[in-house]
């Protein structure tokens, strides 16, 4: 299942060829080795991510299992633990925020990893800071990937030389790398036409990864495929000269909050359900430690009197604590386009700063 649009999950189809296929793909582009390591036995995996996402149960384990790789598995995420597993690791995978707290570590240093082979980041956009940070602190390079529930594994950086990329081995910061072997991809218009090198437009993709459609839903699987059998995305991106794929945005409201996802208007539909309210947003803003987190924006019915600390506890009643609006505000207006729109990035421009 993955989260939905209105609150409500969709069953994600995902057959055993999609799991196969990606796992064997991502088993040789990541150069998983069954030799080599610490102990001379192979990868070993620091697993420290939920395992009720694609990310911690798919990519992770399916990975290490494949390949026969040991797992030192974490209940939770605690910087400290990992920091201490690494000597007996060599692969590490994380959403930004792991990384984030890693490196708020003192004791992350190039000794600390230096029998790790391979840290790899994905879930939400890496910050080009901790990119940076992280290869002066460690000597590694983190290789950014990027996928959907509906997909698994689409794009990756490169962990050696990519014969299909006239031999790059750059692994970009701020890029997601190339295509993974197998997947197409494409930029296209809002008509669905290729747009040329560079131009900015909505990713569609295609491959043996691909899902089957969503349960039971017939209709919303047909509205996410192209008429010639591309599943569109919604995140909006670009190719460059050198192949390799950027994401600048997605075209779905969605926010990405520490690699969970947060659906403004599920959000949106509880606050505005709470006696007093006439309407509401929720906006994404830049956040140090999750990356981004909403900030819901409520305006008052006529004559009603709002407490935006008694709305927030309201929805901690109600809602999982990744999904609560770091802040609440309640203003006399939301401002709109001449079609009466809200239009969230003004909101988005105006509270950009509150965690700064
Ligand atoms: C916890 N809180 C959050 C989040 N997590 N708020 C916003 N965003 C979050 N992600 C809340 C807590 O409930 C708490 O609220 C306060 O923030 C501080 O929590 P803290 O103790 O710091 O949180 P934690 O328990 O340490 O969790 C942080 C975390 C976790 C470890 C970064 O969020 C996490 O495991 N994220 C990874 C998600 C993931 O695996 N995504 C992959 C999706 P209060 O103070 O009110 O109690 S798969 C995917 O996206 C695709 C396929 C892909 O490409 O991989
Ligand atoms: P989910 O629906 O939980 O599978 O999340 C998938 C979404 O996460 C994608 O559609 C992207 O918007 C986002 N995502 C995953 N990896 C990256 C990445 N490396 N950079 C930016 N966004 C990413």
């Amino acid at each position: 299942y993955t989260s939905g649009t209105t609150g409500r999950s969709k069953g994600a189809m995902l057959t055993h060829g999609n799991l196969l296929s990606n796992a064997v793909t991502l088993k040789d582009y990541w150069g998983w080795t069954a030799t080599g390591g610490p102990d001379g036995r192979g990868d070993v995996l620091i697993h420290a991510l939920p395992i009720f996402h694609v990310h911690g149960l798919f990519v992770a384990i399916h990975g290490a299992l494949i390949n026969g790789s040991k797992m030192i598995w974490f209940a939770k995420f605690d910087p400290k633990a990992v920091l201490a597993a690494m000597p007996r690791a060599t692969v590490f995978m994380g959403v930004p925020t792991l990384y984030v707290r890693l490196l708020a570590e003192p004791g992350l240093t190039k000794d600390a990893a230096k029998n790790m082979r391979l840290f790899i980041a994905g879930s939400a956009p890496l910050l080009i800071e901790t990119f940076t940070e992280w290869q002066q602190r460690t000597g590694h390079t983190i290789l950014e990937r990027y996928g959907m529930s509906e997909t698994i594994m689409l794009t990756s950086n490169p962990y050696a030389a990519d014969k299909r990329h006239a031999g790059q081995t750059e692994r970009r910061g701020a890029t997601v790398g190339f295509p993974l072997p197998g997947v197409g991809l494409r930029v296209v218009d809002d008509a669905n036409k290729p747009l040329p090198v560079g131009e900015i437009g909505n990713i569609q993709v295609q491959g043996p990864n691909v899902f089957k459609g969503y349960w039971r839903m017939p209709e919303k699987t047909k509205e996410e495929f192209t008429a010639d059998g591309w599943f569109k995305t919604g995140d909006v991106g670009k190719v460059d000269a050198r192949d390799y794929v950027s994401i600048v945005g997605r075209s779905k409201d969605l926010i990405i909050s520490g690699g969970y996802n947060v659906y403004p208007a599920e959000i949106e539909g509880y606050i505005n359900d709470m006696p007093g309210v006439a309407e509401s947003a929720l906006v994404g803003v830049p956040h140090p430690d999750f990356g981004e987190v909403g900030v819901a924006v409520v305006i008052a019915k006529p004559g009603a009197s709002l407490n935006p600390d008694a709305i927030v506890a309201q929805l901690k009643s109600q809602l999982a604590n990744f999904k609560i609006p770091k802040k609440c505000f309640v203003v006399p207006e939301l401002p709109r386009n001449t079609m009466g729109k809200v239009q969230k990035n003004l909101l988005r421009e105006q509270y950009k700063g509150l965690f700064a």
